[in-house]
């Protein structure tokens, strides 16, 4: 039986505010453009579990800093966070034509996932790869992403300030094509 993803009325505040449920009505906001902030598995355990790997903040501080970032920059930011690879290519899918840019911190599927590199080559948006940890001082099985070449940056070890960074990065890129 084919049940729908995320089920009705059933998804948190993360997946509720995203840019893959924004109808076609939805306002433009800030007026410059919209980025979305995605975030992969695991990373709604921020600020709850091993600290010292991953720090004290939670995944709605990282989505508010995004969203006060973009917001300094005039644009709007729409976060979406998901446990299941499909839901992370809908939600890149569903960016096109609607975002200027994505911020991917795609968690464990960064170093599995042919999927999402797939899905944001589609899409052909720029996209900032953003690691709060340094995965390349980490395992090995994390130095590689799928992601990291399709890129027009990768952020990895600065903690959620790279999620600052990154909607910096995106917001100096759309301002060089407004
Ligand atoms: O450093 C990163 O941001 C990672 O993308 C985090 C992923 C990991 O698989 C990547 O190699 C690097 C893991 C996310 C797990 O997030 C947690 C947060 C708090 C507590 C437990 C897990």
């Amino acid at each position: 039986m084919c049940v729908p993803f995320p089920p009705p009325g059933r998804q948190p505040a993360t997946q509720r505010d995203t840019l893959a449920g924004m109808s076609e009505a939805t306002p433009a906001g800030a007026g410059r453009g919209t980025i979305l902030v995605l975030n992969g598995p695991n990373l709604n355990l921020l600020g709850t579990r091993e600290p010292e790997k991953y720090g004290t903040a939670t995944l709605a501080d990282v989505e508010q800093l995004a969203k006060d970032t973009g917001a300094a920059h005039g644009l709007d930011v729409e976060c979406f966070q998901s446990n299941h690879e499909g839901a992370l290519v809908d939600a890149i899918h569903a960016a096109r034509g609607k975002a200027v840019g994505i911020v991917i911190n795609a968690g464990a599927y960064t170093h599995t996932s042919v999927a999402i590199r797939d899905a944001i080559s589609a899409v052909q948006l720029p996209a900032v790869e953003v690691h709060i940890t340094n995965v390349h001082a980490r395992e090995e099985f994390r130095h590689h992403s799928y992601l990291s070449d399709i890129s027009k940056a990768v952020i990895a070890g600065a903690g959620i300030l790279g999620y600052r960074f990154a909607v910096e990065y995106l917001a100096g890129l759309q301002a060089s094509r407004d």
